[in-house]
């Protein structure tokens, strides 16, 4: 037990995990269904290149959302500039700075200029009035982005697009099987761009895609894919190799079939650590919409202005026990390179991003983490915060 500072790893005692305790330890499905499908791998000698195990994954995520189209990709980063490709946008598009670098890295990458919006300070997710301070004659689009699962202002965004004639698409990389207002995440904007990276809610080892109901743009996007090819030696687009593999999709396809199981013991989970960490004061647990189906993959606290610690000495306590708490998404994309050099004074023009990048750590959750672990974690979290 844990009950005054000296208990504390960060002064000297015995940390209160042997084990590391991770953000994104991956959710696993059934081994023997993996091993199985494995087996059927080396049988059929097809690896990759649209096999039936990347058709039967797009077929079941596509159902799964309630959206026509799925377009596996080998990861989202790729999934995110094929989209951006596909939709044809350019010069500059509209993207929030509070992400993973990713969202900004996947225009840039391209040759288009993102321009960050600032956050909501209390979704984490883009402002639409501060989307449409940043609309330039050379903008083309938005990017929203589903941060922690949760749904960005999907209908401020579409008047927005709407109004200005601009294309609108999401990075849904941290909202599988998420609703927003009952509507599975997927199906909104032109289209959206999920990620089946390991430390996802859900994951293909690593892996990505495109899902759209619109069957122009997802052709699009299957030809952008495969290099363009749209037949044995006719290459009608410019592409990349953006393939998803087969053993990729095999282990999709396992942990497609524990989502509920994994979404259950999230959310188990997100209870606990509300229970563990009530009461103390100077940090507040993000709450979820429970209204709404979430999937609890990032357990996210921001500490306030009375925490007895900074936000950085409390993750140093914590980590110092090896609980690897995250700073996500600190400092912001903006005071990354090369926007930190490009744009200089962005942050000027983000002071919610700032605020929130400054106070978030995301602490550990997912198969591997339990109540008893987590009212550790609480005790940890009382004891280095409590009033002497
Ligand atoms: N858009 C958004 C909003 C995103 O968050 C991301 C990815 C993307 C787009 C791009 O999608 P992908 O191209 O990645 O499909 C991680 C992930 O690499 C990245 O996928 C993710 N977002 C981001 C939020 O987190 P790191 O550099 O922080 O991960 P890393 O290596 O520190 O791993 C996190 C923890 O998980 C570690 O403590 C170790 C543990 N871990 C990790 C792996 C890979 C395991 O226990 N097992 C594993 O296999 O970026």
């Amino acid at each position: 037990t844990i009950r005054s500072r000296t208990d504390l790893a960060i002064n000297g005692a015995a940390p209160a995990f042997d084990e590391m305790l991770h953000v994104g330890r991956p959710n696993m499905g059934d081994r023997d269904a993996f091993m199985r499908h494995v087996e059927d791998i080396f049988e059929r000698r097809w690896l990759s290149n649209d096999g039936p195990l990347v058709k039967e994954f797009e077929g079941k995520v596509a159902a799964h959302l309630g959206v026509k189209h799925c377009v596996a990709m080998c990861n989202g980063t790729i999934a995110l500039e094929i989209a951006i490709r596909a939709l044809g946008l350019e010069g500059e598009v509209i993207v929030p700075a509070y992400t993973f670098v990713a969202t900004a890295h996947a225009l840039q990458w391209q040759g288009i200029t993102p321009v960050f919006a600032d956050i909501d300070p209390a979704t984490h997710t883009l402002d639409p009035a501060a989307v449409r301070k940043m609309i330039t004659p050379r903008t083309s689009g938005i990017i929203g982005v589903h941060l922690w699962g949760r749904a960005a202002p999907v209908e401020g965004l579409q008047a927005i697009a709407d109004e200005h004639g601009l294309k609108l698409m999401f990075d849904a990389a941290h909202a599988f099987t998420c609703t927003h207002g009952g509507r599975r995440i997927g199906s909104f904007g032109a289209c959206e761009v999920l990620s089946f990276h390991a430390t996802k809610f859900f994951n293909s080892f690593e892996g990505g895609a495109v899902v759209t109901d619109d069957d122009e743009l997802a052709n699009t996007a299957r030809l952008m894919r495969n290099f363009g090819f749209s037949g044995l030696d006719q290459v009608s687009y410019p592409g990349t190799n953006g393939k998803m593999i087969e053993i990729a999709a095999a282990m999709g396809l396992v942990n497609l079939a524990s989502v509920d199981d994994v979404v259950a013991a999230n959310r188990a989970n997100y209870h606990a650590y509300r229970a563990a960490l009530a009461g103390i004061p100077g940090v507040r647990l993000l709450a979820f919409d429970e209204a709404e189906r979430n999937n609890y993959q990032y357990v996210i606290i921001e500490t306030t202005p009375e925490c007895a610690l900074s936000r950085d000495a409390l993750v140093d306590t914590l980590r110092a026990e090896n609980i690897l708490a995250r700073r996500y998404f600190w400092p912001g994309c903006h005071r990354m390179e090369p926007y930190r050099s490009l744009f200089p004074h962005a942050g000027l023009l983000l002071p919610a991003t700032e605020a929130v990048a400054a106070s978030v750590i995301v602490l550990p959750t997912g198969q591997t983490m339990d109540a008893d672990k987590i009212a550790v974690v609480g005790q940890v979290m009382r004891t280095a915060l409590q009033a002497d």
